[in-house]
């Protein structure tokens, strides 16, 4: 990749990698000014959880699937970190599931807009990919909320009924669970209001998420039955329960 320089034998290798990419993202305009910020409260989350998928987030994931793979109106809404991070895998997940994918961010300029539209139109060229980009013609408007971050499309976000917004803010996730729509939340942190809000929270790092998603989707495993905070509980006492772990290692 361009200019990174790590070995990937470097223990924080990952972290090293998508700290660049965001980097990167950032000089291209892709980025909102608090993203760095977001993301480094991501990485804490992360932490705790050992930067790799619990179960809790695994079960999750199968069962988000099984939600997007059971529609004919599934929706993936990417905002900047989103793109960066996991654009490519965002992308072949919709190519997959046939659906629409749609740029859709809470500090929207045009600016914003234009070079997060075309990082994934270079990732359709790129990869070949068959995918409805949408996000460039705003007609619609999610009921509930005021100013730009309500703008969305009829024809994506706004129709459909199964959506995946990772690293979502509380209230769109409260707007778009108000419309009817199952709402999968990808977010590092369980206590923030998106995770609580969601109908289904995937509480793991989104490039991981995006990775599982592609790579399970082939398989025809589905979770019939799900409760979103039962699963949150579990993945609160995973959490609890490895800080234990790691307060009884220290002498
Ligand atoms: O591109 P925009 O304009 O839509 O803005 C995107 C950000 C992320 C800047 C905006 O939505 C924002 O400010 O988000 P918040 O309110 O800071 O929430 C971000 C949540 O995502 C936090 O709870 C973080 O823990 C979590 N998070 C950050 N990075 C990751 C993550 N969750 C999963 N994977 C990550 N890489």
């Amino acid at each position: 990749m361009d200019d990174f320089a790590a070995d990937p034998s470097h223990p924080r290798y990952e972290s090293l990698l998508k700290r660049h990419l965001l980097e990167n993202a950032a000089e291209r305009g892709m980025l909102a000014g608090s993203a760095l910020i977001a993301h480094g409260r991501g990485e804490a989350y992360d932490y705790l959880i050992g930067e790799k998928t619990i179960e809790s987030a695994m079960i999750a994931s199968k069962y988000a699937l099984s939600k997007l793979k059971n529609t004919s109106r599934a929706v993936i809404s990417v905002n900047g970190n989103t793109a960066a991070l996991a654009g490519v895998d965002l992308m072949k997940l919709a190519s997959l599931l046939r659906c629409p994918i749609e740029v859709n961010i809470f500090y929207r300029t045009p600016e914003r807009m234009s070079v997060l539209l075309k990082h994934l139109e270079a990732i359709k060229q790129e990869y070949d990919l068959d995918v409805e980009i949408l996000g460039a013609t705003p007609d619609a408007r999610i009921p509930g909320l005021e100013g730009p971050r309500a703008k969305c499309c009829h024809a994506g976000i706004f129709s459909s009924d199964v959506i995946l917004v990772p690293l979502e803010d509380g209230d769109r996730c409260e707007a778009l669970v108000a419309m009817g729509k199952t709402v999968i939340v990808v977010d590092l942190n369980p206590l923030s209001r998106s995770a609580k809000m969601g109908s289904i929270t995937i509480v793991d790092e989104i490039t991981r998420v995006a990775k599982n998603l592609v790579t399970m989707f082939g398989n025809n495993e589905e979770v019939l039955q799900f409760d979103n905070s039962e699963n949150l509980r579990n993945t609160l006492n995973y959490i609890n329960e490895s800080l234990t772990e790691m307060s009884n290692s220290i002498d």
